[in-house]
């Protein structure tokens, strides 16, 4: 596991920072957003460094935090009335956490276009 001394999620993989945990594997950890935009908003992230998703990410964690998306909405009861999953990615997309991590957001409806995580 690749680690960023200044990373806050590398913290909170770490344990260092407390999260509410609601998902974890060899190669991912996911958790509640602290700021929530919908009913649901998980964080699902890689527990090695990866800036973000255009980052050098291994097949093995691409897959898992993929994988680790689905069983996060089928935990959270979103998985049928469905969920939307955004990663924003450097500056134009307002990226403040430079750790790679997918956003789960569902639990109501949601017009197009919404939320915008800018
Ligand atoms: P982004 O803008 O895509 O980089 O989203 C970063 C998200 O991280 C944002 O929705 C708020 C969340 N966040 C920031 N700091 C913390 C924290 O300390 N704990 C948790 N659980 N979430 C955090």
């Amino acid at each position: 596991m690749t680690t960023k001394d200044d990373c806050l999620f590398c913290k909170i993989v770490a344990g260092e920072i407390p999260s509410t945990k609601v998902y974890e594997d060899d190669r991912v950890l996911a958790f509640k957003d602290v700021n929530p935009m919908m009913p649901v908003h998980i964080l699902v992230v890689p527990k090695s460094h990866y800036d973000n998703i255009a980052d050098d990410v291994s097949d093995a964690d691409m897959l898992a935090v993929m994988r680790a998306v689905g069983q996060v909405a089928r935990d959270a009861g979103i998985s049928q009335s469905g969920f939307r999953v955004v990663t924003n990615v450097g500056d134009d997309a307002c990226q403040s956490v430079h750790h790679l991590h997918l956003h789960v957001l569902g639990g109501q409806q949601m017009n197009d276009g919404n939320p915008s995580l800018a």
